[in-house]
């Protein structure tokens, strides 16, 4: 067994980590401050070992014997000391050494104490990990840069890893196959999920996912579309995605700078991951994610820092330049969803328009043809939309605003809100706020939920035509006001607790599904 491995350890083999009572409390602390369960992850070893990932086709695959080596580049501002170390000693014992030039931390100005002399002290005694300061907070894209530039490297692949994470077994080989088969193929593992509440490393068939943004200009995961699934021969080719997530990747160095390493103008968080997927597809390079290589990141509901500058303003600073940079005129349909940016300075973006023209990258209009094909454009999204009222009760359908995972509620229709603004579109997704409306028990009187849209249809998908029911496809159940504050589903009965109109119809015609 490899070094540190003690069995049955809290987290060993990518378990969860149990929190005792008595830890609640102090478990609940630390979670606020890196908003995911600091308590759990102390508790896990720094060498625990992860069940292997792979597809099993993966495991007999050969690669061959002289794949470019990379430098791994970490960028952190305030993380913790488990989830940081552990992404390091995960890189360094499950990398073959020849592939592993260097391990680049980048202190994005952290004021954690243990993160300076104590780090220091403790990668001192690894020969591979340096680490570089920030003199001010810079954020993660002019943090990335930095590790880049940084030291005499020579590493010809630059392999980009978020501060939390946990590369498994054989992650890199399949990265770095690609980039040496063809130097303008940027790559992305398979990013498995690592439990914000208990550390479980969690992983489903690989394969299966792709990155997509929505019109407010934010990365979605989507599944595989039915015609990417045809191109690929094998379930362990890589997939073709439109965007990546952003912090795990794997580009050729000299291309990187080729085609303009990130926009240095963003700042803190965000936008950087669409604006580095648009423009390698826009200027003739090709963007995968490889089901062979998986790497864990704990997804986190929100960030534990601050934006020195205020998120709004930021975030839409940085969307603002990936619209105005890559998006012609499609940008319009980003400050519709965004009206409060229009106006909003930016910056200048002349810089980056010259790579657009140097490179000769192509149009938005040949992404959306070609790339993401299966997006759909605002104004042929909706059949219907609007706030959605039960008219016996003149009650309306309303989020109010909770958070994920939870149901949908009832308001008055005389009120307003952004939560009682649905949209029926043509997925026949119910979407209010980006979120779904969603069915898994079938039994009647079930609370109608809200969950993250996954563009499978299954739980998601609903029917509906004015003046009539709202159904759900896979129950056949029609969607009834219910008497307890939560429509739920029922036995469809034509009553009228069960008839909904929306707002404004656009379409007539509901697309004929068969259910
Ligand atoms: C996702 C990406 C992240 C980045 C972001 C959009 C994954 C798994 N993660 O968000 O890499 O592309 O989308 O911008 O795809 N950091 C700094 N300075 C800052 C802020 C953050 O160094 O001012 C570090 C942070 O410590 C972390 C990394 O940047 O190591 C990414 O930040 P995150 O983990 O909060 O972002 P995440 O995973 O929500
Ligand atoms: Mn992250």
């Amino acid at each position: 067994m490899p070094k540190g491995y003690i069995k049955d350890a809290p987290g060993e083999n990518g378990k969860a980590v149990d929190i005792p009572k008595e830890f609640l409390i102090e478990s609940k602390r630390l979670f606020e401050r890196n908003k995911f369960n600091q308590w759990a992850s102390d508790k896990i070893s720094l060498h625990r070992i992860l069940p292997d990932a792979r597809p099993k086709l993966c495991k007999d695959k050969v690669y061959p014997g002289d794949l470019p080596p990379t430098s791994v580049v970490i960028v952190f501002h305030n993380e913790a000391w488990s989830t940081l170390l552990r992404t390091i000693h995960s890189v360094l014992d499950r990398t073959a050494p020849d592939l592993l030039i260097e391990i680049i931390l980048v202190d994005d100005k952290s004021v954690v104490k243990e993160l300076h002399a104590p780090l220091d002290a403790y990668i001192a005694k690894l020969a591979k990990v340096k680490i570089i300061r920030n003199k001010k907070r810079e954020g993660l894209i002019r943090s990335r840069l930095n590790g880049k530039s940084f030291a005499a490297s020579k590493a010809p692949v630059v392999t980009f890893l978020d501060a939390h994470c946990e590369a498994n077994t054989g992650w890199l080989e399949p990265l770095l196959e690609r980039i040496y088969n063809d130097r303008s193929t940027v790559v992305c593992p398979e990013i498995d999920v690592i439990s914000d509440e208990n550390f479980a490393y969690q992983y489903g068939p690989s394969g299966l996912m792709r990155g997509i943004f929505n019109w407010d200009l934010h990365f979605r995961w989507r599944a595989v579309s039915t015609e990417e699934q045809k191109r690929r021969q094998s379930p362990i080719d890589p997939v073709r995605t439109p965007t990546m997530a952003g912090g795990l990747f794997a580009i050729n160095r000299d291309y990187f700078k080729e085609i303009g390493t990130y926009d240095e103008e963003m700042d803190i968080w965000g936008g950087e991951n669409l604006e580095i997927s648009f423009r390698i597809w826009q200027c003739g390079g090709t963007l995968e994610i490889v089901p062979c290589s998986h790497v864990g990141h704990v997804f986190r509901k929100s960030q534990p820092y601050g934006f020195p500058k205020g998120v709004v303003d930021t975030l839409g600073k940085n969307s603002q330049r990936v619209a105005e940079v890559w998006m012609d005129g499609y940008k319009e349909f980003f400050y519709q969803r965004q009206p409060h940016l229009r106006g909003h300075a930016y910056g200048d973006i002349s810089k980056r328009l010259e790579i657009r023209k140097k490179l000769k990258c192509k149009s938005f209009k040949w992404y959306l043809e070609n790339i993401y094909t299966d997006a759909v454009l605002p104004n042929e999204s909706v059949i219907a939309k609007g706030k959605v009222r039960n008219p016996a009760s003149n009650m309306c359908l309303d989020s109010l605003s909770r958070p994920k995972l939870s149901y949908i509620g009832l308001s008055p229709c005389t009120l307003s809100a952004m939560t009682m603004i649905i949209s029926f579109t043509v997925r026949q997704e119910l979407v209010v706020q980006d979120i779904c409306l969603d069915v898994s028990d079938y039994n009647p009187g079930t609370k109608v939920q809200l969950y993250e849209c996954h563009g499978m249809k299954g739980n998601q998908l609903w029917m509906h035509e004015k003046d009539g029911p709202i159904r759900h496809g896979t129950s056949g159940m029609c969607l009834d006001r219910g008497s307890g504050g939560n429509p739920i589903i029922a036995v469809c009965d034509g009553g009228e607790s069960q008839k909904w109109i929306f707002e404004k119809y656009y379409l007539n015609v509901t697309p004929k599904v068969k259910i």
